[in-house]
Parts: C-alpha cells; structure tokens; sequence
C-alpha cells in the first residue's frame, strides 16, 4: 500500500489512521508545486485531482477524499476504533465530527492559504473559521476528545488541521481547548511515529 503525501497536509491523517490500525503502506511524497515523483513521474496519473491524500491499494486501485479512505481503514481495522461500531451513537458523532472537520473547518482554511486570494477575503475568511473553531473549542473546553473520553480519526483530523492555525493567522493561544487537545494528540506513540515520517 502507497500513501501519497505532502509533509504537513491533510496527508498525514491518513498516515496517523494507518498507524493506529497497525497497517504496513510505504510513503511517498509528491512536489507541492510540480505535482510531481521523486522519480519526475505525474502525480495526477494515480490522483487525477492531483491532490493528496492518495492511498494505492496492492491491487493498484487508488482510494481518494480523507473522509472515504478513513471509513475504508475503519472497516479493514475495525478494532482501531477510527469511528467507532456501526450503528451506534459513537459512530454517528464521530462522523458528524469528521464531517465537520474535514468540510466546514479544513477547507475554510484552503483559501486563506491560496496566493490568488483577494486580500480583502482574508478578514472575514478568518472570521467564518473562527465561528467554526468556537464550536470546536466549547466541546472540548467540556471533554478530552471530540467524542468524549476516547479518541477517533475525528480527533486525528482535528490535531493536523490545528498544525495550521499559525499560517492562517490564528494563534493557538486563544484557544486554549484545542491546544490542550492537540498536545493529547501528539503525545500519542503512533502520532510522534507519523510526524517522525512525515515532517521533514
Ligand atoms: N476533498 C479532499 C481535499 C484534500 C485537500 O484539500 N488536500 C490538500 C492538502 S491538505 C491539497 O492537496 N491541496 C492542493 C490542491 O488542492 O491542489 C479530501 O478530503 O481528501
């Protein structure tokens, strides 16, 4: 199995996910900017989107979007707890909460980040993610984790998006729920292991 990655992205959920279900893949990073191998091969040949998370399957199949490749390792590992048993209350929330993450509090992010953002944008881009953070930081000013006392892919997420607050402008300073919370995240074993391959 090939994990796809740029250091530092939304990649490295799927590298902590991995790790929690105890799964063996071999990582292989792509150029940010030529979407390029290693090997000058094109990224968009495996993702057509070209971007990451792409995780090739050993049959060559090639999974894409955080959200599916973590239900795909949730049902391969099941006992790694990603999200909990079908049908109950734990899976729904933390589904609801991946789902949040990765659609309301992730890609709220991206245009703060993208150069050809009109300057004007940035204010109130800050603005709209922070009406999102609050939810986030009054949950967990409550509990340990997004869905109480044990933690799933949701939290995962949460942790690597929180890696980004600083280049968006926010401080994690002002919340000090979800700095708590990633600071938990990151004393992990499996978590220190992925940021060991992940960040150069
Ligand atoms: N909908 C995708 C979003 C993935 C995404 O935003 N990846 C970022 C890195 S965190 C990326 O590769 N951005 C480069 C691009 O969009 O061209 C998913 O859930 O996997």
């Amino acid at each position: 199995m090939r994990l796809y990655y740029f250091p530092d992205a939304c990649s490295l959920v799927i590298n902590i996910a991995l790790r929690a279900a105890e799964m063996r893949f071999e990582l292989i990073e792509v150029d940010y900017v030529t979407r390029r191998l290693r090997d000058g091969s094109d990224f968009s040949r495996i993702n057509p989107m070209a971007y990451v998370p792409a995780l090739q399957l050993s049959d060559r199949r090639c999974l894409t979007e955080v959200i599916a490749i973590i239900d795909w390792i949730d049902f391969a590992a099941p006992e790694a707890g990603l999200l909990g048993a079908q049908g109950t209350h734990k899976r729904q929330e933390a589904m609801t909460w991946l789902a949040f993450v990765g659609t309301e509090i992730h890609k709220s992010f991206s245009p703060l980040f993208r150069r050809d953002t009109p300057h004007e944008f940035l204010e109130p881009g800050q603005r709209h993610l922070e009406q999102r953070l609050t939810v986030v930081e009054r949950n967990l000013s409550e509990q340990s984790f997004l869905c109480a006392d044990t933690h799933t892919a949701a939290d995962y997420y949460l942790y690597v998006i929180s890696r980004w607050m600083g280049d968006a402008g926010l401080s994690t300073r002002d919340w000090p729920a979800i700095r708590a919370h990633a600071a938990r995240i990151e004393s992990l074993g499996f978590v220190q292991d992925a940021l060991a391959s992940d960040i150069r």
